[in-house]
């Protein structure tokens, strides 16, 4: 690994969940099995293969099909949650508040539940994990009409809680919406690669996918606690990413301010108005302006109400970067709060070993930084929904299966996450690793591999990884533990 940090494998709390997340996309294939409609990834990824390393997720690695076997598969690896995501345009094929429902949708959902809890394993479910059915962008642009939005999706929700809510006790309703707003409406590197097409604008289009994204969150929040809490007695959340930033040149007032500045950028967005119910960063404002949508002050309202409802933050996080104040004046069509982030500092000191990924490198100590971030910014019991690693040559069966690397890594992480609740006193709940299984990572195809079980794409067999028993044994022995 080349690190210098040894695991020391420290103590973990007594009830703390641990599991392994996946979404629908990225491991169901069965594309157009069953009646499922179209999403936006199956579109992008047809339609400009080159876009995502000339691949689709048709099959993936056929969960679709395979799911009991999975199922077995986690129960044998003492994997305690599941993490998984709804397929929206599987349930609802044309995805809107009038469309009709897929029975056989509903019912691979509800077998998938059943089968979980029969072996006592958790279920977490994302409604949305970035597959929005093609149907709704096609009619209104999917997540830029923020109203006709909002409705489709409480439409959906409400079919998903009186579906299965009576097994399922943890929801997220969006999976990153960050990287769904930047990456999908303003680089354009994820569907529908929106910003790529002619008429689009960049300048506004990302922060009103924010919005919307934050709109119906909130919606589904309050519509949750109304009518299915009572009964169901679960709760629901958000799940956000984001780095941890140190400043470039650490001797800098500039940089140090563009490190916070950065956070507050990437994390701040949403999570100030989920989890305090109030207005987009003061910050934003300076830097966006005009080009940050406003709340009306019923919506303030419904930010307000629904803020308290919010019972964990869901934190999906892999790397922390350098910031670097850019100089003055910020670009015009900036984003980043006039900032440009690298993986080396002033010092050309890199924040980390590469993994397989360039921009995710081993840095537990931002990780346990981010912790205490956003413990002290929101002070809501914190769950690591996703955190994980991809190795170099993984294709080799025998290479993945002996996977020092990330048994590193995870362990690394893991003691970050006991340094943050017994030194620093933040309330972390869970730990999901991502991955349960190699899967189709999106623009990377299927290059990265991020699982602890090994996927032949070939014969879709499935081998657990060294890191899979690591992380089985380490929870049977660290938890509750005291050294
Ligand atoms: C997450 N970044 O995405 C997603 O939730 C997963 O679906 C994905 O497979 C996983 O992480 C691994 O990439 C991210 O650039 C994508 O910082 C990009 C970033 C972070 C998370």
């Amino acid at each position: 690994l080349g690190h210098d940090l040894p695991v020391e494998e420290l103590r973990l709390p007594e009830d703390f969940g641990w599991g392994a997340a996946t979404a629908a996309y990225q491991i169901e294939g069965a594309a157009s099995q069953d009646g499922k409609g179209k999403s936006v990834w199956d579109t992008y990824s047809h339609l400009q293969p080159s876009r995502t390393n000339g691949q689709h997720a048709d099959v993936s690695c056929d969960h679709y099909n395979r799911m009991p076997e999975d199922v077995d598969l986690m129960a044998s690896l003492g994997i305690e949650v599941y993490r998984f995501s709804i397929s929206w345009s599987r349930v609802i094929p044309l995805g809107g508040r009038n469309d009709p429902v897929n029975e056989k949708g509903l019912a691979f959902y509800n077998d998938l539940i059943n089968r979980l809890v029969a072996r006592g394993i958790k279920p977490v479910v994302t409604l949305y994990h970035w597959d929005t059915p093609q149907a709704l962008y096609d009619r209104y642009g999917g997540l830029l009409d923020t109203a006709e939005f909002r409705a489709d999706f409480a439409r959906y929700a409400r079919l998903c809680f009186t579906q299965f809510g009576d097994r399922v006790r943890k929801w997220v309703t969006f999976n990153e919406p960050y990287i769904t707003s930047i990456f999908a409406h303003l680089n354009g590197t994820l569907a529908p690669g929106h910003c790529r097409e002619a008429g689009t604008d960049t300048k506004t289009e990302p922060w009103r996918v924010g919005h919307t994204i934050l709109l119906s969150h909130t919606d589904v929040v309050l519509m949750y606690a109304c009518e299915f809490q009572p009964s169901q007695k679960g709760d629901i959340s958000i799940v956000l990413n984001g780095h941890f930033y140190e400043p470039f040149d650490a001797g800098s007032p500039a940089d140090r301010a563009a490190a916070k500045r950065r956070m507050v950028f990437y994390i701040g967005w949403f999570g100030d108005p989920v989890f305090l119910g109030r207005d987009y960063p003061a910050e934003m404002r300076s830097y966006l302006g005009s080009r940050l949508p406003e709340f009306m002050p019923e919506e303030r309202d419904l930010l307000r109400q629904a803020a308290p409802l919010n019972a964990f933050y869901g934190m999906n996080h892999y790397s922390t970067k350098y910031a670097r104040k850019l100089s003055e004046p910020p670009a015009e069509d900036d984003w980043t709060g006039n900032i440009e982030e690298s993986s080396v500092n002033s010092e050309g000191k890199e924040v980390g070993p590469a993994s397989a990924m360039g921009w995710l490198r081993v840095a537990p100590e931002g990780f346990r930084k981010l912790l205490g971030w956003v413990w002290e910014r929101y002070h809501v019991p914190i769950i690591v929904t996703e955190n994980g690693c991809p190795c170099v040559g993984e294709d080799d069966l025998a290479t993945a299966v002996d996977d020092k690397f990330r048994q590193r890594y995870l362990g690394l992480y893991l003691d970050a996450i006991s340094r943050a609740i017994y030194e620093d006193g933040v309330a972390v709940k869970g730990y999901y690793v991502w991955s349960l299984m190699d899967n189709y990572e999106w623009s990377a195809g299927y290059g990265p591999r991020y699982g602890i079980v090994h996927v032949d794409y070939e014969t879709l067999k499935r081998t657990p990884k060294n890191s899979a028993l690591y992380l089985r044994d380490t929870f049977k022995r660290r938890r509750g533990v005291s050294s």
